[in-house]
């Protein structure tokens, strides 16, 4: 390592004095003005992280559904996935070290993770279409250079396809070409495959309406939406040419607040989706006869694609295991009904996709989703295997339903949560099934639910176990929680620090919207009198 060029390059990316920040959920998050020296810093510590693993390693550029002020980075680990955990608090000491330190640190991180130096580093860069990416995108390219990496910068991306590109060029091309014509040809090929035995009926089915949160999302489904013009027809809404970067629209926006986004026309029946800034979550929503709305979020995606899945595994009746993976924001009425009715394993898991996938990773195929509409499905290795074997050899019908978990293989981006892909997965499934929006929203109804945020002095005093759902500290909380919940009928209600913002989270669901507003309020309201609430008091009525 040439520390000497080290120390003069990142004099032109010199960290603000006292700013500290956390790799978290999402990686470095915060507004774009304070990330140049972070952005510098993760191309150093891409080069290392490539020499350990004698990989390829990606570094993505976005902020996803925050606002377009903000920013952030993400490394993406060599099959795709995210960053190790252990690299986390590397990539947190080399961002937080003051100039003087940073050789040190750099020195420290090599020995602790035993780099050899002598290794040859690769580094894959893509970003999301924010003002502020491109340029913060240069100072991780410096980043890598100074450190003697080679690099291939993709330019605009969704983050899924970074993942995707990631993984391809590691495993050589066997997962796929690593380029965008590569990823539209992998997936509109298998949706072409799987769809085809589809039944359509009439234009509505094969028409959907995407809210692309001005975002990344527009520029890669008007270049890929040609692949696949015979199945499905997507009209794009918020492309990014008139409105500003997921403000009043996008996955975020409809699920937290519960409407439609600014910018689409919404016919009654019109099945509708949006994508978020990077277009790794989609949430799916219509509007009916009476003009009322209604969200299909994760957890009802979740439903639909286990169900599919439960079907064809019972075909082709090889004893796979199946099992879904929620968070604490999964809908009550979504858990009961995957267990009771469809009789699928569901398990519950902390916050942040990191952890879900995971526990994914645990069954032959595991679906996994948070409620906001971030997910996707792992296949084991030895499911495809299997599976693969079958489509070739098996009778009849149970050869035609491998051949189908085939083709659902190929189209979900086994890397990470991916809103394109997801989506395609889903038309393909309502199209076989028939199934309008409508039938599908019916599966089961949500109960009302609502999400509030609190401002506490410091988020940490608040601590939880059981996946979220229960606070161990401040001393007091739980008890008054559990007080407030034994009011209200179908309640429940839980608090947990965000790991992504500054805040306390409360999320309530019960009966009927207005006690679900209530213990949501006063839920709030214990968070901000037990936990050092600061700035005005939580109100009633939203
Ligand atoms: P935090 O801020 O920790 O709640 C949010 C989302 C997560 C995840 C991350 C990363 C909710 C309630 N939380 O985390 O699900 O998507 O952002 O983007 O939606
Ligand atoms: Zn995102």
């Amino acid at each position: 390592m040439d520390l000497d060029a080290v120390t003069k390059q990142s004099a032109l990316h010199a960290k603000p004095d006292g700013l500290t920040l956390q790799y978290g959920t999402a990686g470095f998050r915060t507004k774009a003005e304070h990330l140049d020296h972070v952005m510098f810093r993760m191309g150093l510590l891409a080069v290392l992280r490539s020499k350990q693993t004698k990989s390829i390693i990606g570094v993505m550029v976005t902020a996803s559904h925050n606002p377009e002020e903000d920013n952030g980075v993400k490394l993406v680990d060599p099959l795709g996935e995210m960053l190790a955990a252990s690299w986390e608090e590397h990539a947190t000491s080399l961002a937080n070290a003051e100039e003087q330190h940073l050789p040190r640190v750099l020195v420290d991180i090599s020995e602790k993770a035993a780099v050899d130096l002598h290794q040859d580093a690769f580094v894959v860069i893509g970003r999301d279409t924010r003002p502020s990416s491109e340029k913060l995108s240069q100072s991780v390219i410096d980043g890598v250079t100074v450190l003697g990496g080679q690099f291939h910068d993709y330019g605009l991306l969704t983050t899924p396809q970074l993942h995707y590109m990631v993984f391809c060029r590691n495993s050589k091309g066997q997962y796929g070409k690593a380029t965008a014509e590569g990823y539209y040809q992998k997936l509109s090929s298998a949706f072409v495959e799987l769809t085809k035995q589809a039944f359509c009926s009439g234009d509505d089915h094969r028409t959907l309406k995407v809210d692309c949160a001005n975002g990344i999302g527009a520029l890669k489904l008007a270049e890929m939406k040609h692949y696949f013009s015979q199945g499905l027809s997507v009209q794009l809404f918020n492309d990014g040419t008139k409105g500003k970067l997921n403000h009043l629209c996008g996955a975020d926006f409809v699920k937290s607040h519960q409407k439609p986004p600014q910018g689409i026309e919404m016919k009654a029946n019109e099945r509708c989706c949006s994508f978020d800034g990077d277009a790794d979550r989609i949430v799916y929503y219509y509007r009916d006869a009476d003009g009322r709305f209604h969200l299909i979020d994760g957890d009802k995606i979740a439903t639909l694609i286990s169900g599919f899945l439960k079907e064809l595994l019972l075909e082709i009746g090889d004893g796979l295991s199946l099992g879904v993976v929620q968070t604490a924001y999964a809908n009550g009425s979504s858990t009961r009904y995957l267990e009771e009715v469809m009789k699928v394993p569901v398990y519950c898991t902390k916050t942040g996709v990191k952890h879900l996938h995971h526990k994914a990773q645990e069954f032959d195929i595991g679906v996994y989703f948070e409620a906001n509409g971030h997910g996707t499905v792992l296949f084991s290795k030895a499911a495809e295997t299997k599976i693969k074997q079958l489509a070739k050899e098996s009778e009849d019908e149970k050869r035609k339903a491998a051949k189908m978990l085939e083709s659902v293989i190929d189209l979900f981006n086994q890397t990470i949560g991916d809103a394109i892909s997801d989506m395609l997965v889903i038309e393909a499934i309502l199209a076989l099934k028939g199934l309008t929006v409508q039938q599908w929203d019916a599966l089961y109804t949500d109960l009302p639910n609502r999400q509030l945020k609190v401002k506490v002095a410091d988020r940490q005093v608040i601590s939880t176990t059981d996946a979220e759902r229960q606070v161990v500290k401040p001393p007091g909380l739980q008890e008054a929680i559990n007080d407030l919940v034994k009011k209200y009928r179908l309640s429940r209600a839980f608090v947990r620090p965000s790991g992504t913002e500054d805040i306390v989270r409360v999320y309530a669901e019960a009966d009927s919207q207005e006690n679900t507003d209530s213990l949501a309020y006063e839920v709030s309201l214990a968070v901000f009198q037990l936990a050092g609430g600061i700035g005005e008091r939580p109100q009633r009525g939203f």
